[in-house]
C-alpha cells in the first residue's frame, strides 16, 4: 500500500490543482474549494427556502398535510439539481473551475431518490448547449419515478421498521447486522413504505439512489454507486463484509438489488465530469467525481478526527454525536458506518431530530428571535438551571424515541437536598431565561448519558464541535461544562463541504496511486495553517467549580435519563389504552 510505511508524505497535489467539496444538506448546498496548500480559496452556499421559493420548502422540506401521512417530510430532487446549476455559476465567478482536479460531495443521509426507467439515458444526454438548466431537462425527461425524496427527517415508516425487524429476527440481529436497528429515517424501510404506499412509482423505478449518490449522478452523467459508507444507513448492506444482504434487500422490496446497483467504497472514482459541467462551467474534462458520501462521514473526514478519545458533536438541522472506533459494537441506539477515509476502522454515530429548528423555535418564542438576546438569556441564568430540566420535541426524536410534545419538571428540595435523591415534578412552564437554558442545557446532558450507553468515550479527551450552531461561543460553554473537556473548533463551520474537498483530494491520490493511501496523506504534516487547525474555543477544569459542577451535571444526566424512561411507559400505555401498537417499543 503506497504511503503505509509512513512515506506518504512524498505524495504530492499538483501545485496549481483545486479540489472542490459540496453538501447538499437539509437546508442549503454548500461549497468549499482548497488549494493544493489546502487552504480555502473559495466558499458558498445556495439557501434551499429562500435561493429557491417556488419549491414552498420550510427548513429545506415539505411536510405533508395529509393527517393519514403524518410525519411524512420530503424534499424536491429537482430543488437540488437547480441548487447545482446556481452554486456552480456563483463558484465560477470566483474561481477558475478549470483548476478543479476533482470534486466530490456530501448529502444528508438516508434520504431516497427514485429514478424512472430511461433516467440513465436522459442523464447522459443532458445538453449544455441547451438553454435550459439540469432541474428543466430532467423534468422535461420524465427522469424521476417520484417528483419527492423522503429525507431522514421522515418519520411516517413505524409500521414498515416494524416489519422489516421482525423479518430479520429482531432489532438487535438487524443492528448487528447492518449497523443500526430499523429507525424511522432509514432507507430501506422509505423504499418499503414506497413500494407498499405508491406501488406505480416502484414498478416505475429503474434506480434508486441516495441523495449523495443522486448528486454523484447529475456530476457524472449516469447512475453513481451508493458509497458503502453512506449505504449502511440503509439496513441492507451487511457493515463488516460492505456485501448487499439477500434477506435484507428482500425484507424490503421485492428485485431491489437491481435497482440499487453496485455498491463503492468512498475513496472510488465514480466517474469523470459531465460534458455538461465542462462546457457550462468550464471544469476540465479530466476532473474526477470521486464518490460522495453521507454528511456526517464527510464531517469525521473534515475534523480530521482519528483518535478514539475525541468526539465530534455537530450542531446543525440534526445534532449528531460521533467518534471513530475499531471494534464496532451496534446497539439499539446509534448508527455505525464504515468510515469513508479509513478502511479498518468505522464511526459510531447518534442522532437527534431535534437540533438547530428546535433551538430557533425557543429563540423565537423566548428571545425575540434574536441569538444574541438568548446568548444573554443564557448568561443570566445559573448552571443547573435551579433544577429544571426541559424535554422540547418539535420533531418526533430518534433518541429517546418520543413523539412531538414539550415536557417540564423541577426537582423538588433542589438547593437543600442530596441530587440523586430529588423527585421530579412535572410544570407547565418555565421563565423565558430558564426555558433557554433548559434546551441547551438538556440536548447536551440527553447526548452525554446516550453516547456513554453506546461506547462513545465519555468524558472525552476533547470535542470537536462543528455545524451551524458551533459558531456560537455561549452554546460551547454549557457544552464543556457538561462533558466535562475542552472544545475545540475549525475554521469553518462547514466540516461536511470541507471534509467533501478533502475526500476529493484523496480519492485523486488513491486513483493516481492505482490503490488506496492513507487519508494522512492528503493532510500529512499540514493541519496547522491550513483549512484543518483546530483552535481550543472553550478550556476545562482552569477554573474553580468546574469539577463540582461537572459531579453536579453527571447526577442531572441520571435524572434525565430516568426520567425519558417514565416518558417513554407514560406513551407506551396510553398506545396500549387506545389499543395501538407502541410504535416507541417495538
Ligand atoms: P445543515 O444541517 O442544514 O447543514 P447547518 O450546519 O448549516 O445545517 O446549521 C444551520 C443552523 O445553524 C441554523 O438552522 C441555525 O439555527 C444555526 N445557527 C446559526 N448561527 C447560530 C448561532 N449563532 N447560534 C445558534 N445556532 C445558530
Ligand atoms: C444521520 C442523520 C442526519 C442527516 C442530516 O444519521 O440522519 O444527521 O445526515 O443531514
Amino acid at each position: 500500500m503506497a504511503g503505509a510505511g509512513g512515506d506518504c508524505c512524498l505524495l504530492r497535489l499538483p501545485d496549481d490543482s483545486l479540489f472542490l467539496g459540496l453538501d447538499c444538506s437539509t437546508q442549503s448546498l454548500k461549497a468549499t474549494v482548497l488549494d493544493a496548500g489546502l487552504g480555502i480559496v473559495a466558499t458558498d452556499s445556495v439557501h434551499f427556502d429562500s435561493d429557491l421559493p417556488h419549491y414552498g420548502t420550510r427548513g429545506g422540506v415539505l411536510r405533508d398535510q395529509d393527517p393519514a401521512e403524518r410525519g411524512r417530510i420530503v424534499s424536491p430532487p429537482l430543488m437540488w439539481a437547480e441548487a447545482l446549476d446556481l452554486l456552480l455559476g456563483r463558484l465560477r465567478s470566483r474561481s477558475d473551475l478549470r483548476r478543479v482536479a476533482a470534486v466530490s460531495g456530501s448529502a444528508q443521509q438516508h434520504g431516497s431518490v427514485y429514478w424512472a426507467k430511461g433516467a440513465a439515458a436522459a442523464l447522459s444526454a443532458l445538453n449544455p448547449a441547451a438553454s435550459e438548466d439540469l432541474a428543466p431537462q430532467l423534468a422535461a425527461a420524465g427522469a424521476l419515478a417520484a417528483p419527492e425524496s423522503p429525507v431522514w427527517m421522515d418519520s411516517s415508516t413505524a409500521a414498515q421498521c416494524r416489519e422489516v425487524e421482525a423479518a430479520m429476527g429482531g432489532a438487535l440481529r438487524l443492528a448487528r447486522l447492518t449497523g443500526c436497528r430499523a429507525h424511522r429515517r432509514c432507507t430501506g424501510p422509505q423504499i418499503r413504505k414506497m413500494h407498499q404506499t405508491r406501488p406505480q412509482v416502484y414498478e416505475a423505478t429503474e434506480r434508486v439512489s441516495l441523495v449523495s449518490s443522486f448528486m454523484a449522478s447529475l456530476l457524472v452523467g449516469g447512475y453513481a454507486c451508493i458509497d458503502e459508507t453512506d449505504g449502511a444507513g440503509m439496513n441492507i448492506m451487511d457493515i463488516n463484509t460492505r456485501q448487499l444482504l439477500q434477506d435484507a434487500l428482500q425484507a424490503m422490496a421485492p428485485n431491489l438489488e437491481e435497482r440499487i446497483g453496485k455498491l463503492a467504497p468512498a475513496h472510488a472514482v465514480a466517474g469523470k465530469i459531465a460534458p455538461y459541467f465542462v462546457q457550462r462551467f468550464q471544469f476540465s474534462s479530466n476532473c474526477l467525481v470521486i464518490q460522495w458520501s453521507g454528511d456526517n462521514p464527510n464531517s469525521l473526514a473534515g475534523l480530521t478526527l482519528s483518535n478514539p478519545g475525541d468526539l465530534a458533536i455537530s450542531l446543525g438541522t440534526s445534532d449528531t454525536v460521533f467518534g471513530v472506533t475499531d471494534s464496532p459494537e451496534p446497539s439499539l441506539e446509534g448508527n455505525i458506518f464504515p468510515n469513508p477515509v479509513d478502511p479498518k476502522t468505522y464511526m459510531v454515530l447518534l442522532c437527534y431530530k431535534n437540533g438547530s429548528l428546535t433551538r430557533e423555535d425557543l429563540r423565537n418564542r423566548y428571545a425575540e428571535r434574536s441569538w444574541d438576546l438568548f446568548n444573554r438569556l443564557l448568561e443570566e441564568t445559573a448552571p443547573l438551571n435551579g433544577g429544571k430540566l426541559g424535554f422540547y420535541y418539535k420533531e418526533h426524536e430518534i433518541l429517546p424515541p418520543l413523539p412531538v410534545g414539550f415536557h417540564r419538571y423541577v426537582l423538588k428540595n433542589f438547593t437543600s437536598g442530596p441530587l440523586d435523591e430529588m423527585v421530579e415534578e412535572e410544570v407547565d412552564k418555565f421563565d423565558p431565561p430558564s426555558e433557554v437554558r433548559a434546551i441547551i442545557e438538556g440536548q447536551f446532558m440527553s447526548m452525554r448519558g446516550h453516547a456513554e450507553q453506546c461506547g462513545l468515550p465519555v468524558p472525552p479527551k476533547r470535542i470537536i464541535a462543528t455545524g451551524g450552531a458551533s459558531s456560537n461561543p455561549t452554546i460551547l460553554k454549557i457544552m464543556a461544562s457538561i462533558f466535562g473537556c475542552p472544545v475545540y473548533t475549525s475554521q469553518r463551520s462547514d466540516s461536511a463541504s470541507l471534509g467533501a474537498a478533502l475526500r476529493a483530494a484523496h480519492g485523486w491520490l488513491c486513483k493516481q496511486q492505482d490503490e488506496f493511501v492513507p487519508f494522512s496523506c492528503v493532510y500529512s504534516g499540514r493541519l496547522d495553517g491550513t483549512s484543518l487547525g483546530m483552535k481550543l474555543s472553550v478550556p476545562f477544569g482552569d477554573c474553580e467549580g468546574d469539577t463540582e459542577l461537572l459531579n453536579n451535571y453527571t447526577l442531572l444526566v441520571k435524572k434525565r435519563l430516568e426520567i425519558e424512561q417514565k416518558l417513554i411507559e407514560r406513551i407506551c400505555s396510553l398506545m396500549e389504552e387506545m389499543q395501538m401498537p407502541c410504535m416507541l417499543c417495538w
